[in-house]
């Protein structure tokens, strides 16, 4: 696989091209290097500080490990944290996103957060996204971002092109793995057959990942199968600030899986329903062709 041009272009439309675009269709993630500039690394690194020292009321330690480590989960915050907030408005990824999917337009959907403190081992099982959402479609990108260096076993790893696989796999109950209340989810025979096992198969799967630095960035569809991360050296941590944009044919559907961020209710209580765009102050459009 190869990777955009690593040098500092700020010329979108021109990096964002039709051999990437294509990449990104057929693939379902691509790297773009060096695709934030420094300063906005640093604001988020700051805000990450704050969110930690103050989690919203959905943070949360996904593992802690034998010798004290820890993997700190949070979302949402985006609202609460200018750091967060002046990224996704003012950054360039919505437009990014916007042309890789070859939308029209894009709204932010939501922030992650995932930080794994020297040497944690936690790696995220492979599953895809867009089951667990409240909302379906095609046109996402997730944009999953290291603000600290991070070597290719310790990065996000995708299924090449799993996110075109015509099956509709069983995802797994994150609440198994973090004992939390809030990611218990149930999966039954009736939503698709049972997930494949990857890690214990890894050699016949096409999988994709990438050493990266501060500034480089994954972007997947949110149908690929994807997972892995953690598994850090011990003199390495990590922390990634992620966000998850929607294109043109994304719509609201509610689903009795929607793992927090299960959306529904503030979607409701904003006079969203099943079937609509996203919109409003929750879920800005903030790009256009
Ligand atoms: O970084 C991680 O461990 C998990 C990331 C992930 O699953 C995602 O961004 O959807």
């Amino acid at each position: 696989m190869s990777a955009a041009s690593p040098t500092a272009n700020h010329n979108i439309e021109q990096r964002i091209d039709a051999v990437l675009t294509a990449q990104y269709w057929r693939d379902g993630a691509v790297l773009i290097r060096g695709a934030v500039e420094p300063h906005w690394i640093e604001r988020l690194g700051h805000g990450v500080e704050q969110n930690i020292a103050n989690p919203s009321e959905r943070g949360r330690i996904w593992d802690r490990d034998d010798h004290g480590g820890v993997m700190f989960f949070d979302c949402q915050v985006w609202q609460q944290n200018k750091d967060y907030r002046d990224f996704v408005e003012q950054s360039a990824l919505a437009e990014i996103t916007g042309r890789l999917m070859g939308s029209s337009r894009v709204n932010f959907f939501y922030d992650a957060i995932f930080t794994r403190t020297r040497g944690n081992q936690f790696r995220t099982p492979f599953h895809q996204d867009e089951p667990y959402w409240s909302v379906q479609g095609f046109d996402t990108c997730s944009v999953w971002m290291p603000l600290v260096p991070v070597e290719k076993k310790s990065a996000l790893e995708f299924v090449r092109g799993s996110h075109r696989w015509p099956q509709k796999f069983r995802q797994i109950n994150f609440g198994g793995l973090t004992q939390d209340q809030r990611d218990q989810v149930v999966f039954s025979e009736t939503d698709g057959e049972p997930f494949p096992d990857i890690e214990g198969n890894r050699e016949q799967y096409d999988i994709l990942s990438w050493d990266m630095q501060p500034g480089d960035i994954a972007c997947f569809n949110g149908r690929i199968i994807h997972g892995g991360s953690g598994n850090l050296a011990p003199d390495r941590d990590l922390k990634v600030f992620n966000t998850q944009w929607a294109g043109d044919d994304v719509r609201i559907k509610f689903r009795p899986q929607g793992m927090d961020p299960d959306h529904s209710a503030v979607m409701t209580a904003a006079g969203l329903q099943p079937g609509d765009r996203l919109s409003g102050e929750l879920y800005p459009q903030l790009w256009s062709r």
